[in-house]
């Protein structure tokens, strides 16, 4: 189960990992917990894989692994063995050598570079952010109508600290020639079938040099895990996780917006100002997907959880958005009629989550509906009805948990 390979330098996951079959179980799965989803058969089997602890299987190959809920009430910054993962092609990675791996810094530049890990390390300046990655289609299997796509509970979002070099020096160590557009970034999975397109990854040159763009080659103190991109990835602060490239390998500067299929047709949204269409519809016109929608949760009840009549209780949870800041969250125990603003808790940092508390006296016996509304300070709020897109993503309606107070 250990991914560490002590005989020599390279950090390998196993082979089954890559080349297995689906039906055939891996050694190192280990079977035993479930969990349920809060959507429609959402019961799902928890399995551990390397560096990680038992996780919602979304898919095997590649390994697709969503944060069971219950672990956000037990720390703001996940842990790296909690942390979600998403990858979109089985052509994955399984043995990486540190000592030979190469950042290449290619196209439009004057200096085109080939940055070892040591280097990166030793000869840029380095930065740390606690910033929020989260997957586009988080919540997705929320969506009514229901809509394609992984049926993701709230689970594929995580909170870490990040240690890297800002992109911005990295691009200026190469020098951008006149004429630089945008910035593309690939890493070393690769599509297994010849008709599917490598995943790359394109961001506007003004946002690739915000000093907020970095390539990160640790995550909460220690090496970013395999499964999250293992030697170095790509942190966007705010922009939902497809950005955010894994084992990442080669950056290019280009002359035009990249239009490679993981910009376009893939990860579009409605250009409109709600990013939403009427549900069953499909949008005219589209944007690439981009900023994080303001978000909260409640972390410490689930629709099973039980209160007490007449007895001071503690709600509590995370609040986060694309890095404007939470300005203040309300809480209500009634169905959205009365609202009541939450104590914020250590602010770590514009994109990091934010924790929230507050205390509540059930009223009366029966269901309450619990629900939390986060606001931000660029004046954006959770709206109180769904949004609806045909890709899922950007969930961000007012959630409502239903417990039972005796
Ligand atoms: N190389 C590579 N990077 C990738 C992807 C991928 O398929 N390949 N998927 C992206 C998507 S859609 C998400 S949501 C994040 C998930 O990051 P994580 O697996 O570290 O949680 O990785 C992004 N980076
Ligand atoms: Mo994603």
């Amino acid at each position: 189960m250990n991914s560490e390979n002590f005989t020599n330098r390279r950090k390998v996951i196993t082979a089954a990992l890559a080349g297995g079959a689906s039906s055939l179980l891996p050694s190192w799965a280990l079977g035993a917990e479930s969990t349920n989803l809060p959507i429609a058969y959402g019961e799902r089997e928890l399995m551990a894989f390397p560096e990680k602890k038992p996780m919602i299987v979304l898919t095997s190959r590649p390994p697709q692994l969503e944060t069971p809920f219950k672990y956000y009430d037990n720390h703001v910054i996940t842990p790296n063995d909690e942390f979600f993962v998403r990858y979109h092609m089985a052509g994955i990675p399984t043995s990486i050598d540190p000592t030979t791996y190469r950042l290449k810094v290619g196209g439009n530049v004057e200096k085109p570079l080939e940055i070892s890990l040591e280097s990166l390390k030793k000869n840029f300046p380095s930065q740390r952010i606690v910033a929020v990655n989260q997957c586009s289609g988080n919540s997705r299997g929320l969506f009514e109508p229901r809509v394609n796509g992984g049926q993701l509970g709230n689970g594929a979002m995580g909170n870490a600290a990040w240690v890297g070099v800002a992109l911005k020096d990295i691009l200026k160590a190469a020098n951008p020639g006149r004429g630089a557009k945008q910035v593309t970034f690939d890493g070393l999975d690769q599509p297994v079938l010849p008709s599917d397109s490598d995943f790359v990854k394109g961001l506007d040159i003004d946002h690739a040099m915000d000093g907020n763009v970095m390539v990160a080659y640790q995550m909460n103190g220690t090496d970013i895990p395999f499964l999250n991109g293992y030697p170095i990835k790509l942190i966007v602060p705010g922009y939902y996780g497809t950005y955010w490239v894994k084992h990442l390998s080669e950056i290019k500067v280009v002359d035009d917006v990249y239009n490679g299929y993981w910009m376009n047709p893939a990860y579009r949204i409605p250009d409109n100002d709600c990013n939403c269409v009427a549900p069953g519809t499909a949008p005219s016109k589209t944007i690439p997907i981009n900023q994080f929608t303001i978000r909260s949760f409640i972390t410490n009840f689930t629709d099973n959880s039980v209160v007490t009549v007449g007895k001071p209780t503690q709600a509590r949870g995370i609040a986060f958005d694309a890095g404007y800041g939470i300005k203040k969250v309300l809480f209500s125990q009634d169905n959205g009629q009365n609202w009541t603003e939450a104590r914020l808790g250590q602010d770590l940092g514009r994109f990091s989550f934010r924790e929230w508390r507050v205390e509540f006296t059930p009223k009366q016996k029966g269901t309450l509906d619990l629900r939390v509304r986060a606001f931000n300070h660029a004046g954006q709020v959770q709206p109180m009805t769904a949004t609806w897109m045909p890709a899922g993503y950007m969930r961000n309606i007012v959630e409502t948990v239903k417990v039972t107070a005796v």
